[in-house]
């Protein structure tokens, strides 16, 4: 039975990446950290299928630790400080988790079991102020944040690991993707969890920052099967994951409203709370090399992925009201 260790278990991702790899008959290790609440929602269902082990990406011991434990074949590196908007607000704490703790992980590997697979959840937000489009993997980077420069730390030492001690490294630079099990802090769950509870009528306006952003929005369930496939190939290797089709924020909220029978324009207040100090205008990728070398392609389209999201929250406020 192949063992595999994800970081950022409890996140959107680390949720999707665990069903994945239960289906296939993995062994998963989960790092957990140890908090006052639970925190348990995304997971709760496949729970009692996961072996947790405590452990923070600042806190090389507990990784060290973690790897000890788990023995794995693969480890998917998932965990960080990922909302863009709170990284100025919180750029050292970003930098130690995002940026560092991809060092601290990848030691732990390098000294405890160094022939594993090795993931890093890398970003299209490296590409931040785009030098060209659509982005490919060989597309230089141009971050636009805190988070995005630690990305790009994240990334580069990632390959420095893989060239320096023929580690087997992947570093998926990954475009924009949702689900139902997005943080509510996202745009997209901000924007379905709003509408819901409008149609409900349990809130009457939505406020957002810039609608013109353009984003590669995909479904966070077919990109974790990217992940694992680049962990199963002979040579490791860099691969940017997207759909190939960019959208703007306004045109999510639209769908998202039209689905309900509503009228977006009747209930979005912009608010410049919600402006970032450094906007990443277009993101569009060319999700090529992993077509042809993966052999990946994404499934849920963007509507589906709107609408999808839109009835998961009205489902779940139907049944909590
Ligand atoms: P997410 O929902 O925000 O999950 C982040 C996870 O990291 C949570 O499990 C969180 O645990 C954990 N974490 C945070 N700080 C930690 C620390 N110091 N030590 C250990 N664990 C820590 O993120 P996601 O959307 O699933 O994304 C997964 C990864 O892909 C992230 O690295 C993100 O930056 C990257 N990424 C995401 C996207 C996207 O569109 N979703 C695109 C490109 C790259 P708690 O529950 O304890 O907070
Ligand atoms: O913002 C605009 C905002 O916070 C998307 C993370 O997973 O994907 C994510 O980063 C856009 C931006 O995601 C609001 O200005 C307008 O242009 O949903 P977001 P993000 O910043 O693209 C990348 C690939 C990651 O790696 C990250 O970890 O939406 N926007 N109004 C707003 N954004 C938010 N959050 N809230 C608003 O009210």
């Amino acid at each position: 039975m192949k063992k595999a260790l994800i970081t950022g278990i409890t996140g959107q991702d680390g949720s999707y990446l665990a069903e994945f790899l239960l289906n296939k008959g993995y062994q998963v290790y989960g790092l957990k950290r140890r908090s006052a609440t639970v925190n348990n929602e995304n997971i709760r269902h496949i729970q009692d299928k996961i072996q947790f082990v405590s452990g923070d990406l600042q806190d090389v011991t507990s990784l060290i630790n973690a790897v000890k434990a788990a023995d794995p074949d693969e480890v998917y590196n998932l965990a960080a400080q990922s909302f863009v908007a709170d990284s100025w607000l919180q750029p050292i704490f970003t930098g130690q988790v995002t940026a560092l703790g991809v060092t601290n992980m990848l030691e732990a590997v390098r000294i405890v079991k160094p022939d594993a697979h090795f993931y890093q959840a890398s970003s299209s937000e490296m590409f931040g102020k785009v030098l060209e489009t659509p982005q490919n993997e060989l597309t230089p980077f141009y971050p636009r944040s805190p988070y995005g420069a630690s990305k790009m730390y994240g990334h580069w030492i990632t390959v420095n690991y893989r060239e320096s001690f023929n580690m087997h490294t992947c570093s998926g630079i990954l475009f924009n993707h949702e689900s139902p099990r997005r943080g509510i802090e996202f745009v997209t769950r901000k924007i379905t969890d709003a509408v819901a509870r409008i149609k409900l009528g349990l809130q009457d306006e939505l406020r957002l920052g810039n609608l013109d952003a353009k984003r590669d929005w995909g479904f966070a369930g077919d990109y974790v099967k990217a992940m694992w496939l680049m962990l199963q190939q002979n040579d490791p290797d860099d691969y940017v994951i997207a759909t190939g089709e960019t959208h703007t924020i306004k045109e999510f909220v639209e769908i998202a409203f039209k689905h309900v029978g509503l009228d977006w324009q009747d209930y979005v207040v912009q608010d410049s709370k919600f402006f970032r100090p450094a906007e990443v205008d277009l993101l569009l990728g060319d999700p090529a090399k992993a077509k042809n070398k993966l052999g990946w392609q994404p499934e849920v389209t963007f509507e589906q992925l709107v609408i999808m999201m839109v009835e998961s929250d009205v489902k779940r406020l139907e049944n909590t009201k």
